[in-house]
């Protein structure tokens, strides 16, 4: 059992189920997000903090050893928002992790860093880089931060490119991506429990009959989603228009992300 797991982006979609689901991995459990989350409960701690201020970041890691990184900017926004979140708030976790401790983390990297890969390639860990926007680059930042600090320091980051993690998928690119809570919640703790991680590339999908991605390389952990998005497929068909088969959402992995401008 870990003695103290940090969640950053607490108060957000992910960070609140997390916080709901996922107490019994570590005796203590620090939350923290730029906006307050709800106030601690047994065994929790709560602190505000920009992920941006190198210094509270400092603070925020220190004790802990597990971090589930969720918090930033998780769609496509102004680059100096991206900059100070996904950016500067990465840079300043890799430092304070390096300097208090060396803790395991779990990357939340995003689909978008892959997002421009079409929809008929079968991508593995080995796949290149496509982002389809600026969020997009700002997880491929994220993901080769901690490669280098497991190559030149040894921290073990679950790089996790999460698909699109809901209570259920919504529209018909979701049947491939969608990502259950239940899902979610067996691979943080496996992610947390293996003996030896090191620095895998997973794709954050539940065991879905339409898939894109293989997660061959990263089996070693034992992780075995389970739910699969077949189920919702009827309530999807009969209730969403399919786009046509040239728009965005068909073509390509990132859908409509791929679509956006570059917001100033
Ligand atoms: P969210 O937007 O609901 O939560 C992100 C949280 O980060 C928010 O509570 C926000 O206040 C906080 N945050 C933003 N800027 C911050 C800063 N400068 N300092 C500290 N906290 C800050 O996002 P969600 O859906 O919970 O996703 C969590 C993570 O997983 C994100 O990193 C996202 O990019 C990633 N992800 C999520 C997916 C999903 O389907 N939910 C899919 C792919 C990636
Ligand atoms: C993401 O990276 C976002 O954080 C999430 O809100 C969804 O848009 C998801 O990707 C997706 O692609 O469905």
């Amino acid at each position: 059992m870990l003695k103290r797991l940090l969640i950053t982006g607490a108060n957000g979609g992910l960070g609140r189920m997390a916080r709901e689901r996922l107490g019994h991995i570590a005796e203590t459990i620090r939350l923290s997000d730029i906006v307050a989350p709800a106030p601690a409960g047994e065994r929790e701690e709560v602190v505000v903090c920009d992920l941006g201020d190198m210094d509270a970041v400092m603070s925020l890691v220190e004790g802990c050893d597990g971090i589930l990184h969720l918090g930033g900017i998780s769609v496509e926004d102004t680059f100096d928002k991206i900059l100070n979140a996904n950016i500067v708030g990465v840079h300043n976790l890799y430092e304070a992790a390096r300097k208090t401790g060396k803790p395991r983390i779990f990357f939340a990297s995003s689909n978008h860093a892959i997002g421009f890969h079409r929809q008929d390639e079968y991508l593995d860990a080995s796949a290149n880089l496509q982002p389809d926007g600026l969020y997009g680059v700002s997880k491929c930042y994220g993901e080769a931060m901690a490669s280098l600090y497991h190559n030149k320091f040894g921290i073990e980051t679950a790089i996790v490119r999460i698909g699109s993690c809901f209570p259920e998928p919504v529209d018909h690119r979701m049947l491939a991506t969608w990502l259950s809570f239940d899902d979610f919640v067996s691979l943080v703790e496996c992610i947390f429990r293996a003996p030896r991680l090191g620095c895998p590339i997973i794709y954050g999908a539940s065991d879905n009959d339409l898939s894109w991605w293989d997660n061959k390389a990263a089996r070693y952990l034992g992780w075995r989603p389970k739910d699969n998005s077949s189920r919702f497929r009827d309530k999807i068909e009969k209730t969403v228009a399919k786009p046509p088969a040239d728009a965005v959402q068909s073509v390509y992995q990132g859908g409509k992300f791929v679509a956006d401008p570059i917001f100033e």
